[in-house]
C-alpha cells in the first residue's frame, strides 16, 4: 500500500516537475542586475531595559506566508517569512540583537497554512504531522543553549501547535547568550524539511554583542556595520520559487535531489542588489545561507577584506585576504575600506564551482553577487582596523580526553546516482554514539570519503581545526571502510597521512562549522564547555533530553540523513 502510494506521488511529482520545467522557468538574464537597493532587515532587541538595568527580553516571532519581491522585474513570490507580525515579516527575517549575559526568550509561532509552498519527500526520514500543516522548528545556529531550546529536528510543530514532534516540549526557547560575542543565525531545522523550509525563506541573523569586550575595538559601528545574507534561488516567470521536484532516483526518492542550486544570487532578499556606500570603512557580516552553493568572494577592483571574525567569534588578529571561500552556513566578519578604492564602484564576485569543488564553473550571471556604488568624496571615519582583536583560550590538543573518527559516506545506485548520505554509516535514528562528557574537549578526525566538500556543523560546541591531511590511498581506504566501517583500523592500515593542506589563517579561530575536504582527514579540537575567558561551566544542564546533533550543512544532505545525535554525559 505504502509502495503504491509512493509510486503514485512520484508519478504526480514527475508530471508536475516536467510541466513546470518546460514552461515556466525564468532565465536569470531577464533580471537586470543592480537595480534594487540592498534591504536592511528590521532590528529586534533581544533584551529589555528596566530602571537602567538590562533584563531578559521576551519576544514572540511568527512564521507567516506572504508575498515578497525578490526583484523589481519579478512578480512577487510566495514565501514563508519570520517577523513580529505578518506585515513586518521579511526574507531574511528580522535581525535579533542580543547582549552577552542577558537571556533572550523567544516564543516561535507557526502561522503557516496547511500546505507547503514546495514539494517535499515523504520517503526520506521526515516529520509527518497527523493533521496536515507545515512542520517547523527553529535552531539558533552557533548558540550555546540548553537542549530543549536547540531546535531538535524531532521537536517540530505545526500551526497552533496542532501537531508536534516526539521531542517537542515547549513553545518558548531560552537563549542564555553566555558565549563570546559574534555572529549567529536562526533558521528552520525540522526533520526532513530543512532544505525546503529554508528555500521558502525561514532564515534570519542574530548578533550577540558584548560592549565590555567590544567597545574598546575601534571598528565601524552602526550604520556602517551591516549583515549580508547571501543565497541562491531559481524562479519561474510567475515569480514562484522553482525547485526541481523530480528526484535523481525517483523510484527510491520521488523528490529528493542531492544538492539544490539556484541561478539567481540573492543578498538580503533581493537579487543582485546595489548599495550606495560612503568612501570609508564598513563592517560586513557575510553569511552564506545557500542550501549547497559555495561562494568564493572577491571584489572586481581587488579591494581587500580584513577578516575580524568567522562563524563563532572574533579572531585574535585581523587577517587580510583578497578573496575567500564560504561554505553554506559559514560566516565571514570582514572590514572593507572603500576609501582605498581606485574606482567608484565595486562588484562583489563569486568564483566557486558548483557543486564545490569539482562541479560546473560559474558563468557571467551567477559570478556576480552585488554592487557597491562608492561616493567620490572621502567621508570622515573614526574607525580603524586594530592590530589585536579579542583573545580566547588557544586550542590545546593535549587537553583532549577522547579521540573520535567521523566518516562521511555517500550511498549510490549501481549507476552512481546518490540515494542518501550517512555519518559513520549510521542512520539518524540509530542510538547516539557521540556521547562526550560535558566540560571536556575531544579530538575529532573527520574523514570525507565522498566527492563533495561537506561543511560539518556541530551544535553547542566550539571547534578549532588543527590540521587537514590527505588520505594517501583513498580507494583502499574506502574499500576498507566499506568492509569494516572501522576508521581506526583502516586509518592505520592505509596510512592516511598524505600531504597536509594549510588551514587558511582566517579560519584558524574558534568556529562551529568547517569544510571537510574530499579525500582528507580533517582533525579538529571540539570543545564541550563554554569558551572563556572565565568560568567554562555551562549555566544549564547540557546533558538533558533531547540532546544536540551534528550534521553536514548542505541542507539536502542533512535532510537525508547526514545528521547524528550528540548526547552529552554528566
Ligand atoms: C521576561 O520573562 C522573564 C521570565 O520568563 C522575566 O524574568 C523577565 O522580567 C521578562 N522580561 C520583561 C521585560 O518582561
Ligand atoms: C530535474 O531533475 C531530473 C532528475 O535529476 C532531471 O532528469 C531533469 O532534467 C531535471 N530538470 C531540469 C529542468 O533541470
Ligand atoms: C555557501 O554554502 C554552500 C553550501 O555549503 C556552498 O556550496 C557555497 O560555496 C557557499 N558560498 C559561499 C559564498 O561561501
Ligand atoms: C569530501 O571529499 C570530496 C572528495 O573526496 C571533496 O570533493 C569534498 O570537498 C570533501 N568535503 C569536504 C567538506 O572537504
Ligand atoms: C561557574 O558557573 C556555573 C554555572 O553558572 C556555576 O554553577 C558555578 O558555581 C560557577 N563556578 C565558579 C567558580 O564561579
Ligand atoms: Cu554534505
Amino acid at each position: 500500500m505504502e509502495k503504491l502510494l509512493i509510486l503514485l506521488i512520484s508519478l504526480l511529482m514527475a508530471m508536475r516537475g516536467a510541466w513546470a520545467d518546460d514552461n515556466k522557468l525564468l532565465s536569470p538574464s531577464k533580471l537586470e542586475m543592480f537595480v534594487d537597493d540592498l534591504p536592511i532587515m528590521p532590528k529586534v532587541q533581544g533584551f529589555s531595559v528596566r530602571d537602567g538595568a538590562l533584563v531578559p527580553g521576551n519576544l514572540t516571532i511568527g512564521m507567516f506566508q506572504k508575498l515578497w519581491k525578490f526583484h523589481r522585474d519579478l512578480p512577487a513570490t510566495r514565501v514563508f517569512a519570520y517577523g513580529l507580525s505578518k506585515e513586518s515579516a521579511t526574507v531574511p527575517g528580522p535581525t535579533i540583537e542580543a547582549r552577552r549575559g542577558v537571556h533572550t526568550h523567544i516564543t516561535w509561532e507557526n502561522h503557516l497554512p496547511s500546505r507547503h509552498i514546495l514539494p517535499w519527500d515523504p520517503t526520506i526520514p521526515t516529520a509527518k504531522p497527523s493533521s496536515g500543516g507545515v512542520p517547523t522548528v527553529v535552531h539558533l545556529h552557533g548558540g550555546v543553549h540548553p537542549p530543549f531550546s536547540d531546535g531538535n529536528s524531532n521537536s517540530w510543530f505545526t500551526s497552533g501547535f496542532h501537531s508536534t514532534g516526539p521531542t517537542w516540549s515547549s513553545p518558548t526557547s531560552s537563549y542564555p547568550n553566555v558565549q563570546p560575542p559574534g555572529n549567529l543565525w536562526y533558521h528552520d531545522h525540522a526533520m526532513g524539511l530543512t532544505r525546503v523550509n529554508l528555500l521558502t525563506g525561514l532564515i534570519g541573523a542574530y548578533i550577540l554583542r558584548d560592549p565590555s569586550l567590544e567597545s574598546s575595538l575601534p571598528l565601524p559601528s552602526s550604520p556602517f556595520d551591516l549583515n549580508l545574507i547571501v543565497f541562491d534561488r531559481s524562479f519561474r516567470t510567475d515569480g514562484s520559487i522553482y525547485m526541481n521536484s523530480t528526484g535523481n532516483n525517483p523510484s527510491i526518492h520521488p523528490e529528493w535531489q542531492p544538492e539544490y542550486f539556484g541561478d539567481a544570487i540573492i543578498v538580503n532578499g533581493k537579487a543582485w542588489p546595489r548599495l550606495h556606500v560612503q568612501r570609508r570603512r564598513y563592517r560586513f557580516r557575510i553569511l552564506n545561507a545557500s542550501n549547497a552553493r559555495f561562494f568564493r568572494f572577491s571584489f572586481s577592483n581587488a579591494l581587500p577584506f580584513f577578516h575580524i571574525g568567522s562563524d563563532s567569534t572574533y579572531l585574535p588578529k585581523p587577517v587580510k585576504t583578497t578573496g575567500f571561500l564560504l561554505a553554506p552556513s559559514e560566516i565571514a566578519d570582514v572590514i572593507v575600506d572603500f576609501s582605498d578604492s581606485p574606482t567608484d564602484s565595486a562588484i562583489l564576485l563569486n568564483h566557486a564551482k558548483y557543486p564545490f569543488p569539482s562541479g560546473d564553473p560559474v558563468d557571467e550571471i551567477n559570478s556576480k553577487v552585488m554592487k557597491f556604488v562608492i561616493e567620490r568624496q572621502r567621508s570622515p571615519d573614526q574607525s580603524r582596523i586594530p592590530r589585536h582583536l579579542i583573545r580566547f583560550p588557544k586550542p590545546s590538543p593535549q587537553s583532549a580526553v577522547k579521540t573520535r573518527y567521523i566518516t562521511m559516506y555517500e550511498y549510490t545506485t549501481p549507476s552512481d546516482e546518490p540515494t542518501h548520505l550517512y555519518l559513520n554509516g549510521k542512520a539518524y535514528e540509530d542510538p547516539a554514539t557521540e556521547t562526550p562528557k560535558s566540560g571536556t574537549s575531544e579530538i575529532w578526525h573527520v574523514i570525507n570519503l565522498t566527492d563533495d566538500n561537506h561543511p560539518l556543523h556541530i551544535h553547542l560546541a566550539h571547534l578549532s581545526v588543527l590540521e587537514q591531511r590527505e588520505i594517501l590511498e583513498l580507494e583502499k581506504f574506502k574499500d576498507c571502510m566499506t568492509k569494516l566501517n572501522d576508521a581506526i583500523k583502516c586509518h592505520v592500515d592505509n596510512h592516511a597521512v598524505g600531504k597536509k593542506d594549510k588551514v587558511a589563517k582566517h579560519e584558524r579561530g574558534w568556529k562551529n562549522v568547517f569544510k571537510a575536504q574530499p579525500g582528507f582527514v580533517t582533525t579538529m579540537l571540539v570543545r564541550f564547555k563554554l569558551l572563556g575567558p572565565g568560568n567554562t561551566t555551562y549555566p544549564f544542564d547540557a546533558t538533558a533530553e533531547p540532546g544536540y546533533v551534528y550534521h553536514c550543512h548542505i541542507l539536502d544532505h542533512e535532510d537525508n540523513a547526514m545528521m547524528r545525535p550528540l548526547k552529552l554525559q554528566p
